[in-house]
């Protein structure tokens, strides 16, 4: 029994042990700041981890996307012999552009039509076209590389892109006539981050090389704007 009566807090009596309840509410007020002030550093540093690695994960997929671009258009009208059909660009404008090019050491067959349908066969053209088209199906737009047999995107969500044409005489234009005079292509194009961040808005407005305005979109949507000129080394030889 005398062990029991020992363990018991008598009032008056014990006061050095445990704390009071006043002491008590102040460790649980300080506690609760630290942690608190732990936690939004925590939630601010989550903020700063998705917002960089939205804008790496942009820039990667549009890099990767431009450079199959840029490659391919410095290789329109590439028609080495002068006597194959089809080469050069074929259609140019804002938001479309479609060209040939020669492509018959590259062991595959790129013109798959009956009349030509040989393997790899010299002079054979290949035709493709840049364009935004949705690919997936799941609302958004990506940037299209479409060739007679195949359509794939080379950059997913990609909001809008701009084709801007430099002519043999120094003039740009969105609308060219003169297909062959085409010397250079300057190139928009407005990537998305794929997934919302609910604690940013997009209100900015981006402007292309040809002085056109995108957005604002005021929503959730992290975007970059990169802007190209490639030289069509192969136009006006
Ligand atoms: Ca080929
Ligand atoms: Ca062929
Ligand atoms: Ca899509």
């Amino acid at each position: 029994m005398k062990t029991i009566h020992a363990h018991l807090d008598i009032p008056g009596h014990n006061r050095n042990r445990g704390f009071t309840l006043v002491e008590l509410m102040i460790a649980l007020v300080v506690s609760g700041v630290i942690v608190a002030a732990i936690y939004s550093t925590y939630v601010a540093q989550q903020r700063t981890a998705l917002a960089q690695e939205q804008v790496v994960e942009m820039q990667q997929n549009i890099r990767a996307g431009l450079d199959i671009m840029e490659r391919e258009i410095r290789m329109a009208g590439y028609n080495p012999r002068r006597t194959a059909i089809g080469t050069g660009i074929t259609t140019a404008n804002a938001t479309q552009l479609v060209f040939g090019f020669v492509a018959d050491t590259d062991q595959m067959n790129n013109n798959p039509v009956a009349v030509n349908a040989t393997i790899d066969e010299v002079d054979e053209v290949e035709t493709v076209e840049y364009y935004l088209y949705d690919a997936y199906a799941d609302a958004d737009m990506d940037l299209g590389r479409r060739t007679p047999t195949n359509t794939q995107a080379v950059a997913e969500n990609i909001d809008a892109v701009e084709f801007y044409y430099i002519m043999a005489d120094g003039t740009k234009t969105l609308t060219p006539v003169t297909l062959t005079d085409i010397r250079s292509v300057q190139v928009s194009i407005l990537a998305r981050a794929s997934r919302i961040d609910p604690s940013f808005t997009n209100s900015a407005t981006y402007t292309t090389v040809s002085n056109a305005t995108w957005g604002p979109y005021n929503d959730n949507f992290r975007r970059r704007l990169l802007v190209t000129t490639i030289h069509c080394r192969n136009m006006g030889l």
